[in-house]
């Protein structure tokens, strides 16, 4: 009996609908006990000595990492499961080809059936929390339940999660109700489902991540996309990053790359020693919420408060600042351990592994020591170059749009889009090689408009319709980039050093805001010369540098082909604006 779960809740402020619900799904999953998430600092240390008394978290060398710790997930939970990922909408061509699809009715049925007692036994967790600054009129709460504490304790890290967020949703009535439990963790029984017409998520049979998250990629993008294409904004797997030019001029910058791309080091980027000068600031990391302000340009403002961040490839030489911040107050999932108690990865480059991270001894014959997709999770706040503007209620104004793949061909290191629409068609066309990310191969290419692939929780060509018509909107539209770190040469290296030295492209971008930098004009978009680029103090080929600069005329011919075959995907719902620009695109190439 629900009622006869012991209840926890010192709070004044549930309002009716959270009450409701709640008590509706005690009746249904029968825990032991319901706990209700203040977020206070006092909660957060009592579910972390339960975890560690429970074995679920283990304590790192507290002299070299004070106030670490290390999650090992279920070796078959270790990424986001596209494949089990459902969007729930009455008409199947709302969800789009883009999404696997279900009926509600359907939906609902099948996790009914998951859900049943399988809170027997557990804590039922409920966790308010608000996406975005808790003053902000584009912020936007939900409601995880979840019968996790490793899950409650990520939400309290990487949401503003307790009692302020459910005092938002006691005034505006509407939430966003977000079921999970880990259930047997049995890839058998797992399911992520959306119900963007009804404001619900739920989800079953993982801990981990963007699964078991649902403030993130459940709510903050595909829950969030929906909405935000009926109430006029947009909701993108965005970093938001902030740039001081020697000259003390300050731009936001908002880019879009796929899992395991690169946004959380671009957000964090530590400038060149030999461009002086420059200060890099961090908005948001993974997610940003894009609204057209009252002066005609478009505000960004990140929904989290967070960083869930991939582990493997940091070290103090490709970025010093996310090396440092996870020193401390972090909390590790799925990396190996040294013989010092300290955690290890691949790319760390220094200490040696002597415990996997499934726990047991290393042995290179298993595999890497660390999970490929092994996170940190930290608060925002440990970022040394956190972003004042990060809390500022109104966001902050975007100069440029970039998207970006991994790419080993065909894309050059940057171009920049002729105008909006076309913009909107870069975005769309998209490809990027898959990564540890999500459960499936890495490594195979695959079309992710606008990095959204996984995330877009309704039919693309309505999306990039929606982005068009956001455009049109915008009397000062930011301008729209595509890049690649990730072309290599023919033994397989990449072309270009990447992490810091990615701030000599920014740099260009923001000069072409200002109308201060040269471009040439190709039949794909404007790309920079050599000479245009700040080089300075970097030791490159001229041959590197002449093919990342370089565009194939016959491999983009056929890239607009394929384009092509990819719209027509999506039928009647494809914009003719975006055939258009790619005939233009397809005539410019001859
Ligand atoms: P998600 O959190 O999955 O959305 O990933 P992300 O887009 O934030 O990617 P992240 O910055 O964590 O980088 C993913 C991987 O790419 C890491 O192993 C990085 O070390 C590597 N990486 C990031 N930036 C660069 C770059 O400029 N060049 C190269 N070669 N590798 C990079
Ligand atoms: C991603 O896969 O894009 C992530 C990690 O940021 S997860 O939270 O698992 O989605
Ligand atoms: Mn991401």
């Amino acid at each position: 009996m629900a009622t006869a779960a012991a209840t926890t809740h010192p709070l004044s402020s549930i309002s009716k609908p959270v009450g409701d619900w709640v008590r509706s799904v005690a009746e249904l999953t029968q825990p032991d006990a319901i706990h209700w998430c203040d977020g206070s600092d006092a909660e957060y240390r009592s579910l972390m000595a339960e975890l560690q008394t429970s074995g679920e978290l283990l304590k790192l060398n507290p002299e070299h990492f004070p106030n670490c710790f290390l999650a090992r997930s279920h070796p078959s939970d270790v990424a986001r499961v596209e494949h089990l990922t459902f969007v729930c909408t009455t008409d199947r061509e709302d969800a789009g080809p883009n999404n696997h699809w279900m009926s509600p009715a359907d939906g609902h049925a099948k996790m009914r059936d998951l859900f049943k007692d399988c809170m027997k036994g557990r804590t039922l967790y409920v966790v308010p929390y608000c996406m975005g600054p808790i003053d902000s009129p584009y912020s936007r709460c939900g409601v995880e339940i979840t019968d996790s504490a490793y899950v409650v304790i990520n939400m309290a890290l990487m949401t503003r999660m307790g009692l302020p967020a459910l005092e938002r949703i006691g005034r505006e009535g509407s939430f966003v109700k977000g079921l999970h439990s880990t259930g047997e963790l049995d890839p058998n029984r797992r399911f992520i489902m959306h119900f963007p017409e009804e404001l619900a998520i739920e989800s079953f049979g993982s801990g981990y991540g963007g699964n078991a998250l649902l403030g993130k990629k459940c709510h903050a993008l595909r829950i969030a996309s929906f909405q935000a294409r009926n109430e006029g904004w947009l909701a993108e797997h965005m970093l938001i990053v902030g740039l001081q030019s020697p000259q003390g001029e300050t731009h936001y910058i908002a880019a879009a790359f796929p899992s395991a791309c690169g946004k959380t080091n671009l957000a964090m980027l530590i400038p060149p020693g030999s461009m002086p000068g420059w200060k890099v600031f961090t908005v948001g990391d993974d997610i940003a919420w894009l609204h057209p302000g009252p002066d005609g340009r478009l505000y960004a403002i990140n929904p989290e408060a967070g960083y869930f961040g991939v582990v493997p490839g940091t070290n103090p030489k490709t970025n010093r600042n996310a090396y440092e911040m996870i020193r401390r107050d972090t909390l590790f999932t799925n990396v190996a351990l040294t013989a010092d108690n300290d955690p290890w990865w691949e790319g760390l480059e220094s200490g040696t592994p002597v415990i996997d991270w499934q726990g047991r001894p290393y042995d290179a014959k298993n595999g890497p020591a660390a999970h490929p997709n092994s996170r940190f999770t930290v608060s925002a706040k440990k970022n040394p170059n956190y972003a004042p503007e990060a809390d500022s209620p109104r966001g902050v104004p975007i100069s440029a749009i970039v998207f970006g793949g991994r790419r080993r061909g065909v894309a050059p290191l940057v171009y920049e889009a002729r105008d909006w629409n076309h913009g909107v068609l870069v975005g769309a066309s998209v490809a990027s090689e898959t990564t540890a990310a999500a459960i499936g191969e890495a490594g195979v290419l695959r079309r992710d408009p606008m990095a959204m692939k996984p995330f877009a929780g309704y039919n693309f060509g309505d999306y990039w319709n929606h982005w068009l018509a956001i455009g049109a909107k915008l009397k000062h539209p930011p301008r729209i980039y595509h890049v690649n770190w990730f072309r290599r040469d023919a033994n397989n290296k990449f072309l270009w050093p990447g992490f810091g030295d990615n701030l000599r492209v920014l740099d260009w971008i923001l000069k072409r805001c200002n109308g201060k930098a040269e471009a040439a004009e190709t039949p794909i978009g404007n790309l920079p010369k050599a000479k245009d680029l700040n080089l300075a103090g970097l030791d490159i080929a001229p041959q590197a540098l002449e093919q990342l600069l370089s565009v194939d005329a016959t491999e983009w011919r056929a890239e607009a082909a394929d384009m092509n075959k990819y719209l027509d995907e999506f039928g009647a719902r494809t914009p003719a604006a975006l055939r258009a620009e790619v005939q233009a695109l397809q005539k410019r190439l001859g």
